[in-house]
C-alpha cells in the first residue's frame, strides 16, 4: 500500500493525499521520494490541470518522521538538499494551480510544504506549527523565506521563535490562508476551487504562476518586463484567440493549453 494516493477527477484536478495517518503523515523517506515523482509526474501529464495536496486522517501533515531521524543522512543539511529542497522546488516550479487543503495541523516541514502551495483552504479545527525550535531546530523548507513575506517580519519572528500553533481563525486573518471552512468540507472545497481554475486557460495560469514568484524576488522595472515577456507568450496561444471568440460570441471559453 503506498504512502502517497493520487486520485484524478474529471475537471483535471488531481489529488495527493499524504497517507501515513498513524504517523500524522509524517515525511519518511519513501514518502519524500513517491511525493516528489508525483509532483513531477503532475507538471508532465497534461491532463492536469490543477493539483490538491492533503493529508489523510487528522493531520495535514507533521514534518520529517522525527523516529526515522536516526536512520537518515548524518547531516541535516544533505537531507534538505537532497530531499526537501527538491519537493519544495518541484511545488514552486510545477506550472500549474497547487491548492493545499490543510485539512489538520501542519507542523515543521509539513507547515513549509502548506506554505509552498499557491492557495490554501484551511480546516477551522487545524493548526500551523513552526515546530523546529521545540527539537532545537531552525525553520527549514522554505518556511523562513515563506512567512514573513506573508505575514511580516515580526509575526514570523513571532510564529518561528515561541512555536505556538497558529490556530485557524488567526492564519486567516494574518493572511496565511485563503479561506476557513468547517473540517469536513476542507478538501471538496479545495478540489471545488482547484477545479474552477482547472477550467481556465492552463498557459495562461502557469505564466502568471511564474510571474507572482518572480515579482517577488524583482524590482518594479524589472517585473514590469517580465510581465511584457510572458505576455508576448500568451498572447500567441491559442487559448488567448479562444477567450476573444468566446467573449465576442458571448459563451464560455474552451481552453485547451495551446
Ligand atoms: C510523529 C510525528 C513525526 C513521527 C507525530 N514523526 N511520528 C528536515 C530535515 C531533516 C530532519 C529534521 O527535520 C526537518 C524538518 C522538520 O520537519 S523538523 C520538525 C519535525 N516535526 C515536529 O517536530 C512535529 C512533531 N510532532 C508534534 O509535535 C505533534 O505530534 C503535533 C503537534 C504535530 C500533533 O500533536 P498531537 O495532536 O498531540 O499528536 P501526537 O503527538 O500524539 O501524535 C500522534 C502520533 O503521530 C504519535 O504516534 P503514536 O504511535 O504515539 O500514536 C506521534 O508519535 C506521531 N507523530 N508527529 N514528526
Amino acid at each position: 500500500m503506498s504512502v502517497l494516493r493520487v486520485e484524478d477527477a474529471d475537471a483535471g484536478v488531481r489529488t495527493l493525499t499524504l497517507d501515513r495517518p498513524d504517523a500524522l503523515n509524517a515525511l519518511d523517506r519513501e514518502l519524500k521520494e513517491v511525493l516528489l515523482a508525483a509532483l513531477r509526474s503532475a507538471a508532465r501529464d497534461r491532463a492536469v490541470r490543477a493539483v490538491v495536496l492533503t493529508g489523510a486522517g487528522r493531520a495535514f501533515c507533521a514534518g520529517q518522521d522525527l523516529r526515522e531521524r536516526g536512520e537518515t543522512a548524518p547531516s541535516l543539511a544533505i537531507e534538505l538538499r537532497e530531499r526537501y529542497i527538491p519537493i519544495i522546488e518541484a511545488v514552486g516550479r510545477l506550472e500549474k494551480p497547487v491548492v493545499a487543503a490543510v485539512n489538520g495541523v501542519a507542523a515543521g516541514a509539513g507547515f513549509s510544504l502548506a506554505l509552498a502551495c499557491d492557495l490554501r483552504v484551511m480546516a477551522e479545527t487545524a493548526t500551523f506549527i513552526s515546530a523546529f525550535g521545540r527539537i532545537g531546530l531552525v525553520p527549514d523548507s522554505g518556511l523562513s523565506w515563506f512567512l514573513p513575506r506573508v505575514v511580516g517580519p515580526a509575526r514570523a519572528a513571532e510564529i518561528v521563535m515561541t512555536t505556538d500553533p497558529v490556530d485557524a481563525a488567526t492564519a486567516e486573518r494574518l493572511g496565511l490562508v485563503n479561506r476557513v471552512v468547517p473540517a469536513e468540507a476542507c478538501l471538496a472545497e479545495a478540489q471545488a476551487l482547484a477545479a474552477r481554475l482547472a477550467a481556465g486557460a492552463p498557459l495562461a495560469l502557469g505564466l502568471a504562476k511564474r510571474s507572482l514568484a518572480y515579482a517577488l524576488e524583482h524590482d518594479l522595472s524589472a517585473s514590469l518586463a517580465f510581465e511584457a515577456e510572458l505576455q508576448g507568450i500568451a498572447g500567441r496561444s491559442a487559448d488567448h484567440a479562444e477567450g476573444i471568440a468566446a467573449f465576442t460570441e458571448k459563451r464560455s471559453a474552451r481552453f485547451t493549453g495551446e
